[in-house]
């Protein structure tokens, strides 16, 4: 049997980068996956249906959440709908602050909300984060509010619902290789080559590179599954040693 048969999960953002490799992950290790997301598909789901779903809006969340339960325990929630936009609070048009809050963070609350109630055998969040909601680079006003609302949220949801049997947790990633990513780089390369760009960003970690999502979905398994059944409120740093240097050359 493999280890997470009978596991009901629900991955929003599943149909690319951390979230499609989270999904895919599961799927191998047996838990029953559901992808949710706007935009189609743009790897191997491995035949785990993909429901469209924008999560701006809470009648398509709901459906989404109640199609993935199938009137069964809602085992586990993964959240990893994230877009980025750059901008100072200045630069940063008040609808592009809103829309960046909505699928970040406020999706994130819609989902809890419809799942929770669908968590009565117990269940697991995990949020996709950022270490942005601990500190961050220039011109991240909107995004990194985001992540930061994300975190308080986490606390605030493992602490409501302990009593529940349902442990929240989140990560935070430091830079991943992922179209969200490549997509910013791209924004930023002139002339240069994309590959160039995402060489220097993973320099400035550590670990010297960026992460492969793979890296960040096993941290995001482990998270859901039962061997981590007294973490709960947390946030784990998933960022090559990113927040572990000050940027002070001797
Ligand atoms: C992530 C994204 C990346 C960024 C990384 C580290 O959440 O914002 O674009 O490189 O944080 O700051």
């Amino acid at each position: 049997m493999k280890p997470y048969s009978g596991k009901n999960a629900l991955v929003f953002g599943g149909a690319s980068g951390i979230g499609l490799v989270t999904a895919q992950l599961l799927q191998e290790r047996g838990a029953k996956v559901t992808v949710a997301d706007l935009s189609d598909p743009n790897g191997d789901l491995h035949g785990a249906p993909w429901l469209r779903c924008d999560v701006r809006e809470p009648a398509q969340v709901e459906a989404a959440v109640q199609t993935a339960a199938d009137g069964k325990n809602l085992d586990w929630l993964v959240y990893s709908a994230g877009i980025q936009h750059y901008g100072t609070v200045i630069t940063t048009p008040v609808e592009e602050y809103d829309m960046v809050q909505s699928v970040n963070a406020r999706g994130a609350f819609l989902a809890a909300r419809a799942a929770i109630p669908r968590m009565k055998a117990g269940g697991a969040i995990v949020i996709v984060s950022s270490v942005q909601a601990l500190a961050c680079q220039d011109g991240v006003a909107a995004y990194a509010a985001s992540k930061g609302t994300l975190e308080a949220l986490v606390r605030a949801m493992a602490v409501d619902h302990a009593k529940d049997h349902i442990r929240v947790n989140s990560v935070m990633p430091g830079t991943v290789d992922t179209p969200m990513v490549r997509a910013s780089a791209d924004s930023f390369r002139g002339d240069g080559p994309l590959e160039e760009i995402l060489a220097e960003w993973g320099s400035s970690h550590p670990l010297q590179r960026v992460a492969q999502p793979a890296e960040v979905a096993q941290v995001i398994a482990f998270l859901l599954s039962d061997e981590a059944s007294f973490l709960t409120g947390s946030s784990y740093r998933v960022d090559g040693g990113l927040l572990a240097q000050l940027p002070v050359r001797l």
